[in-house]
């Protein structure tokens, strides 16, 4: 084979692999530290009424809601995942909001959690967790003490947890609910988000997202265009 059809082959290889691994690039992590404008990174801004930008390396969700209780943020497709974690801060109007899906498998079943907004941040969660998605009410789980943060200080840290079928609510490292929801066998979809009554303006700050505690193992905030030379790099060292 001569040098360039080699490249080309390597080449190929490389697309269809980057097809392959479009879900499987967790454990993840992003610290949102690059430059005002579109969050990027994959994330899919699912914003209709309000602004969702990276403003001042964090994310920034602000403007003002159109419809009632209307979801505005950032959503990730993820790969079978088991924790969920983020920084924010909703100290004036809006909602913040946690929800997650698993839409590669059809089923209806989610869970998502929310606080209204607070000093230092929501602090009063209620989740709605249905196994077959009919709307089961919010449940009210209350809050925790405000701990310092050491990514953010100032801001809280919401992380949801899953094992098997039950799924934990964390908040400053502390567990504030055990939920067991026997549909979701799997979270393929995280949407972080705000809500507000209509014709309310807010602004929510979010930073730090983590996946399956990529943080803890070391990962850096990458791209997939930045992790390409490292996988062609082992191309070439099998080929
Ligand atoms: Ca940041």
């Amino acid at each position: 084979m001569k040098l360039q059809e080699h490249d080309m082959m390597i080449g190929l290889a490389l697309i269809c692999l980057s097809a392959l691994f479009v879900f499987a690039e967790d454990p993840f992590f992003d610290n949102f530290d690059r430059r005002n404008g579109k969050p990027d990174n994959d994330w899919i801004v699912n914003s209709p009424e309000v602004k969702t930008e990276i403003k001042d390396k964090e994310i920034l969700i602000h403007g003002t809601e159109k419809t009632n209780w209307k979801r505005n943020g950032i959503e990730r497709l993820v790969d079978d995942i088991n924790r969920v974690c983020f920084d924010f801060l909703n100290n004036d109007v809006f909602n913040v909001h946690l929800r997650v899906d698993d839409d590669k498998s059809g089923t209806n079943a989610y869970i998502d959690i929310y606080s209204p907004p607070g000093p230092q941040g929501g602090n009063n969660f209620n989740y709605a967790s249905p196994a077959d998605g009919a709307w089961p009410g919010w449940t009210n789980v209350g809050g925790v003490p405000f701990e310092k943060n050491p990514r953010k200080e100032g801001y809280r840290q919401l992380c949801l947890r899953k094992e098997q079928k039950n799924f934990f609510i964390i908040v400053d490292n502390k567990e504030i609910a055990k939920i067991k929801n026997a549909g979701l066998l799997k979270i393929t979809k995280v949407f972080i988000s705000i809500d507000a009554a209509a014709g309310r303006s807010g602004s929510m700050h979010v930073d730090n997202v983590d996946i399956d505690d990529a943080f803890l193992k070391g990962s850096k905030a990458v791209s997939r265009q930045n992790k390409l030379p490292i996988t062609w790099s082992k191309l070439k060292r099998l080929s």
